[in-house]
């Protein structure tokens, strides 16, 4: 797992250099929007519950995805998918506060795809519900905030399409 930091750091040292102009402002940067990223994740982590409530109502209720036949149907699918969900907001949560997707590819997509694959879970259903989740935190958070979760949300649906 990186962070915006070593992220920065790490490009530096490969070049056996110290940070130039444009690593400098990528750290300032992320330090200036420190402030915003901790009061986001406070907020998300005190309403996850809710938002993913309201995710799934407004994407995947009394669709064709709960009803019989669907991937969501029986409650122990149901349950499934609310976990999914929760995991990709927490998930998204930690990588805005690290300023870097890194963490999403090594915990969240490894093999993922593949596992939706070979269970029937169907990935664009999937990618709409982690979009309208994207549109209930930035209701939540506000524009700003909700921009910067909306990078890391994001990248989980490209990562799965
Ligand atoms: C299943 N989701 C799974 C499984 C994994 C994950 C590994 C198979 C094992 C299980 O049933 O628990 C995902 N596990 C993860 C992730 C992590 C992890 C991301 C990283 C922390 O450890 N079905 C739908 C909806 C969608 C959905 C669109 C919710 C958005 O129709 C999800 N995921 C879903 C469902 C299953 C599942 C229904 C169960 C499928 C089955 O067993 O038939």
């Amino acid at each position: 797992m990186q962070d915006a930091i070593t992220a920065v750091i790490n490009a530096s040292d490969v070049q056996g250099k110290y940070l130039d102009g444009s690593a400098m402002e990528k750290l300032k940067g992320y330090f200036s929007t420190g402030e915003l990223r901790v009061r986001a994740a406070t907020s998300i982590s005190g309403n996850a519950a809710t938002i993913v409530k309201e995710a799934v109502a407004k994407s995947l209720l009394y669709s064709d995805t709960t009803r019989p036949g669907g991937n969501m149907y029986t409650c122990r699918r149901y349950a499934a998918c609310i976990r999914d969900m929760d995991y990709f907001l927490r998930y998204a949560t930690y990588a805005m506060l690290a300023g870097d997707p890194s963490i999403l590819d090594e915990r969240v997509l490894n093999g993922l795809k593949e596992t939706y694959n070979s269970l029937g879970v169907p990935v664009s259903t999937t990618v709409g519900a982690i979009q309208a989740m994207k549109e209930v935190t930035a209701s939540l958070v506000g524009a700003d905030a909700g921009k910067e979760m909306g990078v890391y949300l994001d990248y989980i649906c490209s990562g799965l399409s």
